[in-house]
């Protein structure tokens, strides 16, 4: 009678915690979505960071659409601990993503991430429904246009609704609807969107947001999503100093509101510095609390300006050996970790 009292107490103590620690903006997140959020917040607060990597597992540099493949496993021999991926083209119906990863395929790599134990980050650079043009399509105006009472409202509902059926029918091999960490309307500190903070009001960016989540959760029941709000930090030539502010500051903002916080993207492009990843990016990193990092993607030589575009080291990049360094550390959390982790069981 006693020890059943005991157990029964100590469980109501612990959804308690939950709660008051964990506070999801759905109430009626599935049980895998809500456990993900809480073990995010538990890895966190233990100084684990989940390590993230956009487009892994489509293509690297060099080699694209090869099964089982990724530049982090190439180097490290494990997959990331978090896939990103992003869903723009899905408003016009194409059959590719903006960066050409075929949709069909990138919900194989969802479901391949996540049945792996991994976690899933998707973005939305979606075309400016005002103009017609791409999401890099600074027009004032733009966001007023798709809130209710807009002129393109009706278009923005439905692409939002293209957005909903891709995500709603991301099921893993368990069944389950697959967690996501939805992360729309982001870098909006940044102008470079049409949603950044020269080109709509605060008012205007705060009701965008509430339309989007309320039509996501309550009209269209999708109940698996985890929204992330996004700013983003200045790389000039102090970025460790300003990431280490920008990072205080997330994490002091995240602990007052009972929320988690990560640096959902970042990188150096094309990694010119040999030791970027322990003199720079863990520099900063190191005395935060996040519950992940995600670097961007790694396209390789641009076609069109024969630049590089990659964010991760490939074998025999100037930096592999300091990005091992970084795998490497106690607190960094690749593939197996994720797994052994069970981040979508009640946390224990
Ligand atoms: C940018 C670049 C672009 C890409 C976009 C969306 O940072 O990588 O080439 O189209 O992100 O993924």
């Amino acid at each position: 009678m006693n020890y059943s009292k005991r157990a029964w107490l100590l469980f109501v103590l612990s959804v308690f915690i939950l709660q008051s620690k964990a506070q999801l903006i759905d109430e009626n997140a599935t049980p895998e979505t809500k456990n993900l959020y809480a073990n995010l917040q538990k890895l966190q607060s233990k100084n684990l960071v989940i390590f993230g990597h956009q487009d892994d597992l489509a293509y690297g540099v060099g080699w694209k659409y090869v099964a089982g493949r990724s530049d982090i496993k190439d180097v490290t021999g494990e997959y990331p601990g978090l896939y990103g991926w992003d869903l723009a083209g899905l408003e016009r119906d194409a059959d590719v993503n903006l960066d050409s990863v075929p949709f069909d395929k990138m919900k194989q790599y969802i479901k391949e991430g996540y049945d792996r134990g991994g976690v899933i980050s998707l973005t939305w650079h979606l075309d400016n429904p005002f103009t017609g043009k791409s999401a890099w399509d600074p027009v004032k105006g733009s966001v007023k246009a798709i809130l209710p009472g807009g002129e393109k409202h009706a278009l923005y509902i439905d692409w939002l609704n293209k957005v909903a059926n891709f995500m709603s029918a991301l099921k893993g091999k368990d069944g389950k609807a697959i967690p996501i960490l939805f992360r729309p309307f982001h870098e909006l500190t940044g102008s470079w969107f049409r949603w950044g903070k020269d080109l709509c009001s605060p008012e205007e960016f705060k009701q965008l947001w509430k339309f989007t989540v309320d039509h996501l959760k309550n009209k269209r029941k999708l109940h698996n999503l985890i929204y992330v709000y996004n700013t983003n930090p200045e790389t000039d030539s102090s970025f460790v100093k300003n990431l280490d502010r920008q990072l205080g500051l997330l994490e002091m903002l995240s602990k007052e509101h009972h929320k988690i916080s990560a640096l959902a993207e970042t990188g150096y492009e094309a990694i010119p510095y040999a030791e970027w990843w322990s003199n720079v990016l863990w520099k900063a990193m190191s005395g935060h609390q996040l519950s992940y990092v995600l670097l961007w993607r790694n396209a390789g030589i641009r076609p069109n300006t024969k630049v590089p575009h990659y964010y991760v080291p490939y074998k025999g990049q100037v930096s592999e050996q300091d990005f091992v360094k970084l795998y490497k550390l106690d607190r960094m959390i690749f593939g197996k970790k994720a797994k052994k982790s069970k981040l979508y069981r009640y946390p224990h």
